[in-house]
Order: C-alpha cells, then sequence, then structure tokens
C-alpha cells in the first residue's frame, strides 16, 4: 500500500489558509471593480502577460503595453491574467485598460509550494482567463507519473468549465504508464500519446487544441515546452533537462507564456506546478468529479455516504472497487483527497483479497 504522509504539509497549513481568508474578507480588502467588467466588446485585445503594474496585450497583431485606469486602485497583475479580454484607450500615449470583458474560465491555484508558511497560505494564484481546453501533460519516464496529481487536476479544470485532455509525453520509453493512464479514457477524457523526440502524436494534439485558447499543465521536466516547440514547429523554446540527481526537470519556465499558434488559436506554457487548491470544494461534492462511482453510489445504504468510513457491506462504491468495476487507482485519489480535507484515515475495512 503506498503511504499518503506527502499531504501532511497540506493539511496543516489549510485552517490557517481558512483564517487568512476570513481576515482579508473582513478587512474589505476586496478590490472594487464594479463598471469595470464589460460583458462583450467588439474592439478588445487579448493579455499575453502580465507584469506588477503593466500588460502586454496583442492588439490587431501587435504587442503593446498598457497600464490599468488608475482610479481601480490596484495593481495591474492582481486582477489582470493573461487569456483575458481588455478594451483599451489611448492617454497621451500611453495605453489603458479601461474595461475587462468578463471571462468564460478562470484558472487558479492557490500557493502552497513554499516551505515558509507565512509567504504560501491562502495566496490564490491566478493562472489564466478564457482557457478553452487544459491539456494535462505527464511522462512516460521521467519525472514519475502519479494519479493523484491528475485527479485533482481534473476536479479543477471541470470545476472550472474547462475541457481536459490527458497527454502522456515521451511516450517512445515504453513503460506501464501507458497502460495506467487508459483508466482516464474510460472516463471520458481523451488520452493522446506523445514524444516529441520521436514526432509522435504532435497532430493528434494539434487537432484537439486548435482553434481554442490551450494551457498546457503539468510537472516540471515533462514536456510542456517541448510539446509547445513541437506544435509551433520552431525551436527557440527553451527546455530544461531532468537532473539526473532528482529526477525532476529544472524550473525554466517562471511564469506562464502565451504563444500564438494561428489567428484563433493560442498555447499558454505554465511552469511545473505542484500542488493545487482544492480546498474550496466540499466534502461530499468531491465525489461528483469521480463519475465512474456514479452507478454505483446509488445502491450505496446510506443516502449521504462518502464511501470513506462507512462500512463495507454498505457501500457499493467500496465493493465495486474490491470487485475490480471502479478503479482503484482512482478510489485512492479520492480517498487521498478525502483524507486531506479532513484529516482522516483511510479506510480499512475492505475484505481480504491478495491482489
Ligand atoms: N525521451 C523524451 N524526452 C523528452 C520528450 N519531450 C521532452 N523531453 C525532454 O524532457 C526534458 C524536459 O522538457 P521540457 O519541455 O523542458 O519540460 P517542461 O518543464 O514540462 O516544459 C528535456 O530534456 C526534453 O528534451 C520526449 O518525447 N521523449
Ligand atoms: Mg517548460
Ligand atoms: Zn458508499
Amino acid at each position: 500500500m503506498p503511504h499518503y504522509k506527502a499531504y501532511d504539509s497540506f493539511q496543516t497549513k489549510k485552517s490557517v489558509e481558512k483564517k487568512k481568508r476570513a481576515k482579508e474578507k473582513a478587512s474589505g480588502k476586496q478590490i472594487e471593480t464594479d463598471g469595470f467588467i464589460v460583458n462583450a466588446a467588439t474592439d478588445y485585445g487579448i493579455v499575453i502577460a502580465v507584469r506588477y503594474d503593466t500588460a502586454h496585450v496583442l492588439y490587431n497583431d501587435n504587442v503593446i503595453t498598457a497600464k490599468l485606469r488608475n482610479d481601480l486602485n490596484t495593481i495591474c497583475n492582481q486582477i489582470i491574467f493573461p487569456g483575458d479580454k481588455v478594451v483599451m484607450e489611448s492617454d497621451n500615449d500611453t495605453n489603458v485598460i479601461t474595461h475587462l470583458v468578463s471571462r468564460t474560465t478562470l484558472l487558479s491555484r492557490v500557493k502552497k509550494d513554499s516551505t515558509r508558511l507565512d509567504d504560501s497560505v491562502g495566496l490564490t494564484k491566478n493562472i489564466a482567463a478564457n482557457i478553452d481546453i487544459a491539456v494535462i501533460v505527464v511522462a512516460a519516464k521521467e519525472p514519475p507519473l502519479h494519479e493523484r496529481f491528475i485527479d485533482r487536476y481534473l476536479m479543477i479544470l471541470q470545476n472550472s468549465g474547462i475541457e481536459a485532455v490527458l497527454c502522456l509525453n515521451k511516450c517512445e520509453l515504453a513503460t506501464d504508464e501507458i497502460q495506467r493512464i487508459s483508466i482516464y479514457r474510460d472516463i471520458n477524457i481523451p488520452v493522446i500519446k506523445t514524444s516529441t523526440r520521436e514526432k509522435i502524436g504532435i497532430n493528434d494534439l494539434k487537432q484537439c487544441i486548435r482553434g481554442k485558447q490551450a494551457i498546457l499543465v503539468g510537472n516540471s521536466g515533462v514536456g510542456k515546452s517541448s510539446l509547445i516547440n513541437a506544435i509551433m514547429e520552431q525551436n527557440d523554446i527553451r527546455t530544461s533537462s531532468v537532473s539526473e540527481k532528482t529526477k525532476r526537470g529544472r524550473h525554466t519556465t517562471t511564469a506562464s507564456k502565451y504563444y500564438i499558434w494561428d489567428a484563433n488559436s493560442s498555447i499558454i506554457d505554465t511552469p511545473g506546478i505542484r500542488s493545487l487548491d482544492i480546498s474550496s470544494f466540499d466534502l461530499s461534492e468531491i465525489q461528483d468529479y469521480f463519475p465512474e462511482f456514479n452507478d454505483w453510489k446509488k445502491l450505496c445504504k446510506y443516502g449521504n455516504c462518502i464511501h470513506f468510513s462507512e462500512p463495507y457491506d454498505s457501500c457499493f462504491v467500496k465493493q465495486g472497487v474490491f470487485n475490480g468495476m471502479i478503479s482503484r487507482k482512482r478510489y485512492e485519489s479520492y480517498i487521498r483527497i478525502i483524507e486531506s480535507m479532513e484529516n482522516r484515515p483511510f479506510p480499512n475495512d475492505f475484505p481480504n483479497k491478495d491482489n
């Protein structure tokens, strides 16, 4: 049985986070954006990068810099993100962002990577806006593949209304991982196998994201930048090599990067993201993100069963797992998520069966 201690830090930080968020709300630190957001606009630019107080905006095929409207009294990178559509006005040679077109989606996470508790808690980091499709990139080998990472991403994407595709890169290194991720096909997540080395599957990936605003997410070193390179058919994106010592990719992309592929297609490259925010989810709704439970959970004895500490005899999800009808890996991911939210131990009432 794998161990689940990796999420300890996640648990201890959670309560601190909640307090901090409540405090921020109470102190009225909410940014006043009334009138800033409009429902639609015909003449707009697309934000491709945001610095502290400046946005780089793609407008009529040119990248221009723009400042945020002064009266909003905030800094640009707090309210505008790559992928945002903005309306601008020219004011004495300065481009001023006057309005933001309301978003279709917003992808965000809470920073939990820092070891310094105070710096890391409760900071929601918005990654990108108006994303149509996210490609979760994993590697067949190096860095190692963890289903729990995929599952958390799937939850966040589904919750944000963003279509998900799973991409297994480095597939030329034939490994068990190819078999392992086939469970996602069973829950209707398209799975693409790619190799930037052997030029495999690049067209499949292109077909998936053409005509969309796409984002590539996944751990550092899985090959996101290489894939974008292959799609863009150019070689000016810096890729890193997986360090032999740690088997973890070095961070070469420190901020998200926006690539314009063709007139209607763009790709955002993100730095390796290790932890993902699922703290806004309710315990009882986690199972909604595991559609393969659906046929079984209807049969559970207790209507509010979360298939966790309820007895095996009363829980058909547990029985479905035991009988191989539900992927054990996916159930374990589910349990790890519940555990991280509730600090409860893994249920240990499965009948004995050596498999
Ligand atoms: N074997 C193999 N290595 C790859 C493949 N794609 C990328 N890599 C290597 O994996 C490392 C990390 O790639 P990079 O694109 O920087 O990953 P990123 O951190 O996700 O952007 C580099 O050494 C790449 O050359 C592939 O298809 N097969
Ligand atoms: Mg990269
Ligand atoms: Zn149940």
